[in-house]
């Protein structure tokens, strides 16, 4: 049985093996999650199977390419609304449902959902944001796994926007942010010109549907 969806225990049930990253931030980090072996497989697979796409974002009235590929793969009624656009999933790749079930076995959290990025080289890039998506529940717990070329991953707190935590994360790591880490924390993953390998990050979610609101759900 896992925990309710969007409830995360904390520190206390934590696996072992993680640190945290600031005292006021609610987030773990596991480095090397995956072992090399399964990280290079899982990064070959997805690389060469997920239907990547380009996607859009409109600013100042003008369409824009996103810097970087991305896909969205979930249950079927975990349609998620991000940066204007309703994206209905993609059925689960084989690869992305043993991590799911690996992940859920490991914090003890469902996820019907997951995004991924592809970022082809230092160019790519994704800019500060929360996810805050109402469907994401009021405190969503998201489980972030990176693969390929380690990148630095920022956060800053709302309150001091100017401190910022820096973290790469590197082929199998493993970061999840759970609590308030989206109402009081923006993140971001800069461009980083001298990267030129690839690296693909997945962000386990669990999309909130009307089916599920608010109900325990065992995995
Ligand atoms: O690529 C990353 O590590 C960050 C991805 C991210 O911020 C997101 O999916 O919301």
């Amino acid at each position: 049985m896992c925990a309710e969806p969007g409830i995360w225990p904390g520190a206390s049930n934590a696996p072992t093996g993680g640190q945290t990253l600031h005292p006021a931030l609610a987030a773990w980090h596991w480095p090397g999650w995956l072992s090399p072996p399964d990280a290079d497989r899982a990064f070959a697979q997805l690389l060469a199977e997920i239907p990547w796409q380009q996607g859009q974002v409109r600013l100042f009235g003008k369409w824009l390419n996103e810097p970087r590929l991305s896909a969205w793969c979930g249950d079927a009624e975990s349609v998620y609304t991000y940066a204007g656009r309703q994206l209905a999933p993609l059925p689960w790749h084989a690869t992305l449902q043993r991590l799911r079930q690996a992940l859920q076995i490991f914090l003890k959290q469902p996820f019907n959902s997951v995004l991924l990025n592809y970022y082809r080289h230092g160019d790519d890039s994704m800019g500060y944001h929360r996810d805050n998506e109402p469907e994401l529940g009021p405190e969503p717990v998201i489980a972030s796994l990176s693969l390929g070329a380690t990148r630095r991953f920022v956060l800053r707190q709302l309150s001091a926007p100017h401190e910022r935590i820096a973290l790469p994360l590197a082929h199998g790591d493993l970061l999840l942010m759970y609590g308030h880490s989206q109402r009081d924390w923006q993140h971001a993953l800069p461009k980083q010109k001298r990267v030129s390998a690839p690296r693909l990050n997945l962000t386990f979610r669990y999309v909130q549907t009307a089916a599920t609101q608010g109900s325990p759900r065992s995995v």
